[in-house]
């Protein structure tokens, strides 16, 4: 009903989104949805990475545009504030690691859906399109902040304001997303990646998202503190004493994430 499915397997939730019919374009519902998933995934110690995908032959098409409440004249500022920054809040601030597995287009808020994840995953005929500049906006759900980090100032700024279509080859030579696969590999490759990250040390995974994202606003002496700290909890986990012993061992580990 809100557009969005939900299952959960071996520790890892997997989150769809599920318009086809609207190239899973986002209404307020699909939003709220979305990010309950997020919130209800920090709240679950069973789930250790997130992967979010779509049904259908888009990623996602951004807001969808017939909504009523995003009509000119009305408040856009409202509908962030209530559906997207909430959203992107969520997937960020997880201390697990979150998937996207992008199998067509991802344009506007679909497309910095995608890069609000940790890792990319796309099929070949995929293709990211900053396209709020097509309709007089400029990118929100994170873009104009994530995309100088993904792309470098001059390549995000020049997809911002064209607003062209980057294919997914293009944004990996460009080093803005993890891989890009064939079509008919794409689910295989995300969901091996997404056992893998599933059987990781999730609170070291956590930590290393944590401590990237508050080292973009940082100095070298406050990020040397912050590891310090970090990797005081760390050596205080079950997945560390685990991951020495399996060293030693000369065995695979067996990590809990805690
Ligand atoms: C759609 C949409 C769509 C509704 C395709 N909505 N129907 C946040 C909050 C506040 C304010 C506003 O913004 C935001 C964040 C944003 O995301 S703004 C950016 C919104 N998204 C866009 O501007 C993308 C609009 N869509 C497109 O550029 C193209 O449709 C893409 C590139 C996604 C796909 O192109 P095609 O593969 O050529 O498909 P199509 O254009 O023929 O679309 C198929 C149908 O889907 C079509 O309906 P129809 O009845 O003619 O078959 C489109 O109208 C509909 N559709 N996107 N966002």
């Amino acid at each position: 009903m809100s557009g969005v499915r939900v299952s959960r397997e071996s520790g890892v939730l997997f989150v769809s989104l599920d318009r086809p019919e609207k190239l899973n374009a986002i209404d307020t519902e699909m939003a709220h949805a979305l990010r309950e998933a997020f919130e209800a995934a920090a709240d679950d110690d069973s789930v250790r990475v997130v992967l979010l995908m779509s049904t259908g032959r888009a990623f996602c098409a951004g807001q969808d545009l017939a909504d009523p409440g995003v009509a000119p004249g009305s408040d856009l500022g409202a509908t962030i504030e209530r559906n997207y920054n909430p959203l992107i809040r969520a997937m960020r601030k997880l201390r697990k690691p979150v998937l996207a597995c992008v199998n067509g287009v991802a344009a506007g808020a679909g497309a910095n859906l995608a890069f609000a994840a940790d890792i990319v995953v796309a099929a070949r005929s995929a293709s990211f399109i900053e396209s709020f500049s097509r309709i007089g906006l400029l990118p929100d759900s994170g873009g104009t902040w994530m995309l100088p980090r993904l792309f470098g100032q001059a390549r995000a700024i020049g997809i911002a304001m064209l607003g062209e279509r980057i294919s997914a080859e293009q944004a990996h030579a460009w080093g803005a997303i993890w891989d890009v696969v064939d079509d008919d590999k794409l689910i295989e490759t995300c969901t091996v990646l997404a056992r893998t990250l599933a059987q990781a040390p999730t609170r070291a995974l956590g930590a290393i998202k944590a401590a990237f994202e508050a080292g973009w606003t940082s100095t070298l002496e406050d990020a040397l503190d912050r590891e310090r700290d970090l990797q005081r909890e760390l050596g205080a986990t079950h997945d560390y004493a685990e991951g020495l012993a399996a060293f030693g061992e000369k065995r695979k580990p067996d990590f809990k994430g805690r």
